[in-house]
Order: C-alpha cells, then structure tokens, then sequence
C-alpha cells in the first residue's frame, strides 16, 4: 500500500517536513479554505501541488472536495454546485490527482464529545461517550423527538451527568459536537444548528440514499472520463446521530451504493475507525468483499464501550483486527497485479492517532497530531514489511 498521509495545508503544525520524517511517500489534503461549494481554480491546485512537490511528496488523494449542504438536500442551488463539483474533479484531474475522498454525512463531518480524553498510558485520545451525547441533544439542544432515540435509562443518566457538568464543562461538549472545525467545514450555534437540522426534517434515510445517487449518476461519469476514482467515507460514527439520516454506515450501506451506481470510479474510502464504531461491520470481511472497489483506505482501531460509546484505539488495539484488515487489502492488491490493473496501489494513511509524548499540550487539528500519527504509521508499517516479506498467510486469504 502506499503509505499516505492527511496534511491540513500551510496552516498545518505538521509540516510537509515532518511526513517526510515519518517516512511517508504521499500527501492527503485539499484546499481547505474553499469548502463551500464553488469550483476549485486550476492555478490554485497547481500551487498546492507544486508546494507538495518541492517537500519530496507526491499529493495522491484529495480530501475532500466538500458536497455541499443543497447537493445533500437537493435543493436550493444544487444544480451549479454539482456542476462545481464536476469541474474541481476534472481539474484535480489535469493535475495528476486521482483518487477523491468525501462523504455524505448530513450537516456534520465526524462527530465526538470529547478531543482530549485521558488513556491509561498517559496520553489523550477522541471519544465518544453516548450519554454526554444524549445529555446534549435532549436536555440542552432539546431537539424535538430526541428522546425517542435513546433509552430511558441512558437519558437518566444523561440528566445526572448535565448536573453534575459545570458551564465550561458543558460549553466544550457544545463546542466539540456543533463548533468545531476544521474537519467539519461549517461552525454553527445552536440557533444554526437548530436551523440547519430543520432542513432535514422531511428527508428520510431513503430521500438521502436518493440524493446520494442521483449525484452519483451525475459525477460518476465525470471521473470516469478523466480517471478518478472516487472514494465515500463512512459516517462517524456509523449510526445515526441528531435524528440525522444515514446513508454510508453499514456494510450494507456500501453494498447498495456500490451495486446501484456499478462503474470502477464509484468506490469506497475503508475507513477502519468509522465502520468500526458499529459493531455489526466486520472490517476484516468488509476488506475482503468491497476489494476491488476500494480506491482509499484509513486505518485506525475504536474500543466500542458496552453503553454504546468508543474511544479511538492504537492502530493495533481495539476490536478491528489490524493485521487481517492489511492482509485482505494487500492481498487485493496481488489480485489486481496478477489483473494488470494500473492502480494496483492502494494508498493507506494511519487515520488518527493519540496525543502523545512531544503531542501533550500542541495546539494541532484534533486526532491530527505528529507523533501518534507516526507511531501508528509504523505499526501498520511493520504490518505491511512483514506479509511483503513472508507472504500473505493462507488464513487471510
Ligand atoms: C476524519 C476524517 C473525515 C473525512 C471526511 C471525508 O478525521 O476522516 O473528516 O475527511 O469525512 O469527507
């Protein structure tokens, strides 16, 4: 696989210097500042990618060319902005990009409550607790029928927990679940929140998948015609949240996606992490069924909690088993060889990773830090040498 790795552009606290130094070869970003929708200009594509150039890096994958709100919804102006969308593949394309990771989440991007939760071995991980979760969408943001989507023991929790909250506890729960950037592209308040959840209100998860398909059969051919290959994420987490429809959470989800729109372009990000946080998605059979489809893959481990919550494991912990996951996608990898398949190579970058060691205390964009990025980078690193150097053993095949 080709070791990739998630860059934030110039603003980024790790620097292009630094993915050199954790021995990555590939570069994962986008023009970050132009995420509402309109076309991506040629010039600034160039610059970026001559920027990438000049560190000894290649840019492989953009993500993500952000779908707008009104594509999702289709509404409002979503006709010119899938029109922008077509014409910032074509030009990712004419600069040597070829691989597009997005996603189709309604209003949010990934989603947790907490950015710096303390793991036993010193450092700070993300996580997702569900009754602060809860305790946020019932008792403060009072999203109507919110309590029809939680049990009744885990609001009472959620009501014990808000008491015993203090303000600035409860103000960075706010700002961690509907605040934050720059993973997710918009900043609201609750008022906008509020709003923006309102336009979903009559969209069903049916409506969504529709959506999805309907701009599918209009990019699709874009990108065939100009080689890309387009990658879905998974929602984060992979179950509906804020009453919000879900349409990419489920192996099942991929399953339709894949078989209604059927060309090569259309394909998947495997994200380890986000599928991961449902416990019906066995990533390890995931790998094995989507192969062929998948143009993208982040690696990166969840605990899933008995209560419904995660926290983001080592690259080699949690419930995902890393190696096998590895193996199938190296093993794809050999069948497209052996099929003389020209993108063979599937880029991988370690997604996420702990604050640790010199991490403590940085300012970097959250699950974005150097050293823990790098520590997982060498984990699946020594992953990948070793199934080069001993094969692919029969169990994973
Ligand atoms: C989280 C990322 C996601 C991803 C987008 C793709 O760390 O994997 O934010 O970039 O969902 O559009």
């Amino acid at each position: 696989m080709k070791e990739t790795w998630r860059w934030f552009g110039p603003d980024d606290p790790v620097k292009l210097s630094h993915v050199r130094q954790a021995g990555a070869s590939g570069v994962v970003t986008a023009l970050h500042h132009l995420n509402d929708g309109r076309a991506w200009p040629a010039d600034e594509v160039a610059r970026r990618r001559a920027e990438i150039e000049a560190a000894g890096l290649t840019w492989d994958v953009v993500e993500s060319i952000v779908v707008h709100e009104d594509i999702k919804t289709r509404s409002g102006r979503y006709r010119e902005l899938i029109d922008n969308y077509k014409q910032s593949i074509r030009t990712i394309a004419d600069a040597g990009i070829r691989t597009v990771c997005y996603n189709f989440m309604a209003i949010t991007d990934w989603t947790r409550t907490d950015l710096d939760a303390p793991m036993p071995h010193g450092g700070t991980a993300l996580r997702f607790d569900i009754v602060d979760f809860c305790a946020y969408d019932v008792l403060v943001l009072k999203r109507q029928d919110a309590e029809a989507d939680h049990p009744r023991e885990r609001i009472e929790a959620a009501t014990r927990r808000l008491a015993a909250m203090s303000e600035s506890d409860l103000a960075r729960l706010e700002q961690n679940l509907i605040g934050w950037v720059p993973a997710r592209e918009f900043i609201f308040d609750r008022a906008s929140f509020r709003r923006a959840l309102d336009g979903y209100k009559d969209l069903s998860k049916e409506g969504l998948r529709t959506n999805l398909l309907e701009f599918l059969a209009e990019i699709v051919p874009v990108a065939e015609e100009c080689g890309v290959r387009l990658a879905i994420h998974p929602d984060d987490p992979a179950f509906p949240i804020f009453g919000l429809p879900r349409v990419v959470s489920l192996a099942e989800d991929a399953r339709t996606i894949l078989k209604r729109v059927p060309s090569a372009a259309n394909g998947l990000t495997l994200c380890t992490g986000s599928y991961g946080s449902n416990g019906a998605n066995d990533l390890v059979r995931m790998a094995a069924e989507f192969g062929p489809r998948i143009h993208f893959a982040h690696l990166r481990n969840v605990t899933r909690e008995t209560d419904g919550s995660f926290h983001e494991a080592e690259h080699l912990g949690g419930d995902t088993d890393m190696v096998r996951v590895v193996a199938a996608l190296m093993r794809e990898e050999e069948n497209r060889r052996d099929g003389g398949r020209a993108d063979w190579q599937i880029p991988m970058r370690p997604d996420h990773g702990h604050a640790i060691v010199d991490d403590i205390g940085k300012k970097v964009n959250p699950g974005y830090s150097c050293i823990g990025r790098l520590k997982g980078l060498a984990e699946l690193r020594g992953i990948m040498r070793t199934l080069e150097t001993f094969g692919i053993p029969e169990d994973a095949r």
